[in-house]
């Protein structure tokens, strides 16, 4: 089911719309500026498959898009209509590569990305080998909200409620993710956390109440990252002797401890060192079944971090870093 070894589809997802911080959406082009494509295309050996954009799809973007209340919800969800069409958009995108066979690398922009990145390769990989998919969400938060339990409306934590068919477009509003189909969701079983720290009351809820295999930076602390890996991957039947299934890696750079990555909207301390971060991506890497990344929420001009300053280029480095591991840099 694998995609081929070295046929390696880019996308650039200049696009902040699921929260309110500008700067995120100038994370591809710093990532590529960084000398990361060049890298995996002469170093790793990757043939790169790259339109040469930063896409920022303005013409998907309403002229209008006030905020959506909806009953019961505690804040209005912010850019609803934008969000759904870019991400549609985006899952057309991957699916484009991922159809014809390549691993899928999306550079993002926030998070609410993910709804089109993996619905684009939940749907390619459902076609092209029959089979459902796994999601490894490297994060300090869970971004699992329903557009009622979300507190602050940003739609960058709530894309795996839409992914895993928590929350869906309401018969009265299809125009917000009515796009979304079975076919672009994926299974919560096959769904695995790894450097949660902050996480909202009713998300941990959710969590409970699905059943969701989620470790925490606790679990990293208790077990060690080695252990917490060869859990998560054996709960995705992706362990060593195990048949595996193909994964989708989603990696938010706030997972990363602030000391080595400030440059993100929503820092939260007490996170992962460089090389948990690392390693993480190695261990998904060595078990082969890697069918796409995105790396995300790089935000290099966030308040209290200047542009082109040490916080900002540490963070694009680290970021550099995870994805060349994930591709294979790592190997003797
Ligand atoms: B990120 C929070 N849970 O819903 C919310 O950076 C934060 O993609 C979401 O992980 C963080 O707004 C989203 C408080
Ligand atoms: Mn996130
Ligand atoms: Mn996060
Ligand atoms: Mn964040």
């Amino acid at each position: 089911f694998l995609p081929s070894k070295d046929q390696l589809g880019v996308v650039g997802v200049g696009f902040s719309g699921g929260q309110t911080k500008p700067g995120v959406d100038a994370a591809p082009a710093a990532l590529i500026e960084a000398g990361l494509l060049d890298s995996l295309s002469n170093e790793l050996g990757y043939t790169i498959h790259h339109d040469g954009k930063v896409h920022n799809y303005t013409e998907y973007i309403p002229p209008s898009d006030p905020p959506l209340q909806t009953a019961g919800a505690r804040a209005p969800m912010l850019k609803a209509l934008t969000v759904s069409n870019v991400t549609k958009a985006i899952a057309d995108q991957v699916y484009e590569h991922a159809s014809q066979g390549r691993l899928v690398l999306t550079l993002g922009g926030d998070h609410s990305i993910a709804i089109g990145t993996i619905a684009g390769t939940a749907k390619a990989v459902r076609e092209r080998l029959g089979r459902e998919m796994a999601v490894i969400w490297i994060d300090a938060h869970a971004d699992i909200n329903t557009p009622e339990s979300s507190g602050s409306g940003n739609i960058h934590g709530m894309p795996v409620s839409y992914l895993t068919g928590l929350s869906k477009a309401p018969k009265e509003n299809p125009e917000v993710f009515g796009w979304m189909k079975d076919e672009n969701r994926i299974n919560v079983s096959k769904l695995v956390y790894i450097g949660l720290r902050d996480v909202d009351i009713p998300e941990k809820k959710i969590l409970r109440e699905n059943g969701i295999k989620a470790f925490s930076m606790h679990d990293v602390d208790k077990y060690g990252i080695g252990r917490v890996m060869e859990m998560a991957l054996e709960h995705l039947n992706c362990g060593p002797g195990q048949e595996g299934m193909p994964i989708h890696l989603s990696f938010d750079v706030d997972a990363l401890d602030p000391q080595v990555a400030p440059s993100t909207g929503t820092p939260v301390r007490g996170g992962l060192t460089l090389r948990e971060g690392d390693f993480i991506c190695e261990c998904i890497h060595e078990t082969g079944c890697l069918v796409a990344m995105d790396l995300v929420e790089v935000n290099t001009i966030v308040e209290g971090v200047e542009h082109d300053s040490f916080g900002s280029m540490e963070t694009v480095r680290a970021g550099c870093s995870l994805v060349r591991c994930a591709l294979g840099e790592s190997l003797l």
